[in-house]
């Protein structure tokens, strides 16, 4: 088998109403440019960057939902899998943001346990239509013990940052899930799962599949 390109694969998933800007995040994310015409997305759509974080290369799979109820079916079945979860609305919406809530309450519902979160207020650059003060953002994150941050994808503006800071806390969880693994199997002499390894770990779920290289 040839060798991985990374240490960790983690897999995101972006949520919200549609028209908030998800696939302007995404795209921006990771391709590096602004479409303002994205096409509305089908069902889901994922692209890849792959990072680097603390010396380790950590591969980003991020899904791109539909926010229309008529996709939900299809979106919900990509939660289970998703490791961190942007929760995008819309900073001149005020519905994209009262319905933060359901789009929380569907995570609880279909995400695996203990999966990361984060709060986006997209669309931060459109002043003059704002809509949801940046606290009311602070506030309601703060109130589902999540972090929280305003981006625009029009300017670039704080887009590396939250999907850095929702990785970090992904593999997090990862390095420290491994850890009890290696501990668990190892006996006597525990194995730290952030030791040097000649080979990846790879832990693409955090279900029960722990041991599964999944590309
Ligand atoms: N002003 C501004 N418009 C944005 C931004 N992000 C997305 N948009 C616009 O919002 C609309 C919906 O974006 P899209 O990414 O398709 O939303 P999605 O349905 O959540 O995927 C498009 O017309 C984009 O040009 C942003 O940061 N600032
Ligand atoms: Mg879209």
């Amino acid at each position: 088998m040839p060798p991985l390109d990374y240490d960790f694969l983690i897999k995101l998933l972006l949520i919200g109403d549609s028209g908030v800007g998800k696939s302007c995040l995404l795209f921006r994310f990771c391709v590096d440019a602004w479409t303002p015409s994205c096409t509305a997305t089908i069902g889901v759509d994922f692209k890849i960057r792959t990072i680097e974080l603390d010396g380790k290369r950590i591969k980003l799979q991020i899904w791109d939902t539909s926010g229309l109820e008529r996709f939900r079916t299809i979106t919900t079945t990509y939660y289970r899998s998703a490791m961190g979860i942007l929760l995008v609305y819309d900073v001149t919406d005020n519905q994209s943001f009262d319905n933060i809530r359901s789009w929380h309450a569907s995570i609880e519902r279909y995400a695996s346990e203990g999966v990361n979160k984060i709060l986006i207020g997209n669309k931060s650059d459109w002043t003059n239509k704002r809509a949801v003060p940046e606290e009311f953002g602070r506030d309601l994150a703060r109130k589902l013990g999540i972090k929280f941050m305003e981006t625009s994808a029009k300017l670039n503006e704080g887009i590396e940052e939250a999907f850095f800071t929702l990785a970090r806390d992904c593999k997090a969880r990862l390095v420290d899930s491994q850890a009890d693994v290696a501990e668990c199997s190892s006996g006597a002499t525990p194995v730290r799962a952030n030791q040097p390894t000649s080979s990846c770990t790879v832990m693409c779920c955090p279900c029960a599949c722990h041991n599964t290289p999944c590309s």
